[in-house]
């Protein structure tokens, strides 16, 4: 088989990607692991920055995501018992940010690549790309114990923090930026309401918790938990109690509760590979970098990603330049580090870290006071969370 961009990974990097090149004429084959069932189920981000809801306008994917999204013009900062709200909206200059499932951006994203005639292969082994040093890369994977072959012009890593495209290149070509953290998130989905119209993030003596939604009737909420911690030990009702622990007692009051339907744990980490170009094969999103969720980034950078290396790859395609392509890894990388910064420093604001002394405490707490009682700082926060400019 050939293509001209052949994608590994049919997460929301890979089908985005793949929707922007379809729509601009551009030939392009997905290829991932599973099935589109497991990937529909996986439960992650939560919030998208009017950059990525402009993408999925531009992919022509946008229309639930617009009847059904709830936007959002500002966030709460709990802490000392209090809502400290931050007023996106005014504090930008008129930018809010739509909460909307990336399960379902994921649906729509794949609904249409299926209306466009687009070519997935779910369910593919041992996918492997090879030879993107020289001008003729190529793919293989085996699909039902049949081997098999796309030759391309490009390859797009789209493939995850564990997917084979990083790994494809060799040690000495790449350099990785690491920083794991002491704890993780414990996450569930109710069909409740969710206890406030605008999420909450909690800093409380007890550890960190997050008051987000999936609709008005469906609530995601998190609670900071150990690392090594054992989902069987967290019975529906031992997070309940913890999370309203953890909340001003208006919201533990306010808060409706019911069986949940999926709880999970994520570990948390910071990761960056440079450069994010090899020759013919560009790695994007979570391929690239992983960020803790604490600043709703991850799938927001994954986005920027594919619209810097659309536009490089529309470059090549349809005026023959290279300077988009060329261009790719370092404007890409630019911004990465801004977010990885942000959600660093968040997630530093927020969590109650195990080893944390008297005075970073009190730190902590300065912060926190200085953040919500300054403009300048506020907006700082406020620029940050609706997404930096492409
Ligand atoms: P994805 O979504 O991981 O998609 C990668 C795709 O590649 C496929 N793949 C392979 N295909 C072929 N061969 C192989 N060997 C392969 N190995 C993997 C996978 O099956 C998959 O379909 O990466 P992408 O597209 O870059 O999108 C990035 C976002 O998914 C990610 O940044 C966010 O979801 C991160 N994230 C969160 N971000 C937030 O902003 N808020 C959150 O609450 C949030 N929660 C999360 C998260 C990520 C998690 N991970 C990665 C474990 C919770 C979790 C649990
Ligand atoms: C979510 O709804 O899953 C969510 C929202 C905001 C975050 C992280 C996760 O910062």
């Amino acid at each position: 088989m050939r293509t001209q961009v052949a994608i590994i990974g049919s997460g929301p990097s890979g089908l985005l990607l793949g929707q922007l090149l379809t729509e601009a004429g551009i030939d392009n084959v997905i290829i991932d692991r599973v099935g589109k069932d497991y990937i529909l189920g996986r439960v992650r981000a939560g919030v998208l920055e009017e950059g990525t809801v402009a993408l999925m306008d531009q992919a022509k994917a946008g229309a639930r995501m617009h009847a059904e999204g709830l936007p959002h013009d500002g966030i709460s900062l709990a802490f000392d018992g209090r809502d400290h709200r931050i007023d996106l909206f005014g504090l930008t200059g008129g930018k809010r940010v739509l909460v909307y499932g990336q399960t379902e951006l994921t649906r729509d994203l794949m609904e249409h690549r299926e209306m466009r005639g687009g070519q997935t292969i779910y369910d593919a082994a041992n996918v492997q790309p090879h030879a993107f040093e020289g001008a003729t890369p190529y793919v293989t994977y085996e699909k039902d114990g049949v081997s098999q072959r796309i030759d391309c012009d490009f390859v797009a890593g789209c493939d995850g923090f564990h997917g084979p495209s990083r790994k494809a290149v060799p040690e000495k070509a790449i350099r990785t930026f690491e920083k794991v953290y002491p704890f993780g998130w414990l996450g569930i989905l109710a069909e409740v309401a969710p206890v406030s119209h605008e999420l909450i993030y909690a800093n409380h003596p007890r550890g960190f918790a997050l008051c987000s939604m999936r609709s008005e009737h469906r609530s995601r909420y998190y609670l900071q938990c150990p690392v090594d911690e054992k989902i069987e030990d967290w019975s529906d009702d031992r997070f309940w109690d913890e999370l309203r622990r953890r909340l001003p007692v208006q919201h533990a009051e306010a808060l409706i509760t019911a069986p949940s339907f999926e709880k999970s744990i994520a570990p948390l980490r910071s990761f960056v590979a440079e450069p994010m170009r090899f020759g013919r094969m560009f790695l994007v999103g979570d391929a690239a970098h992983i960020v803790p969720p604490t600043g709703a980034k991850g799938l927001n950078l994954a986005a920027s990603d594919v619209h810097y290396l659309f536009s490089g790859l529309a470059e090549y395609y349809q005026d023959g330049s290279n300077a988009g392509i060329d261009a790719y890894s370092q404007r890409a990388l630019a911004r990465v580090w801004k977010a990885v910064r942000f959600s660093w420093w968040m997630t530093t604001m927020l969590h109650r870290f195990p080893d944390t002394g008297d005075f970073d405490q009190k730190i902590q707490e300065a912060e926190l006071d200085y953040l919500t009682h300054s403009r300048a700082a506020s907006t700082a926060l406020a620029e940050n969370y609706v997404g930096l400019p492409y």
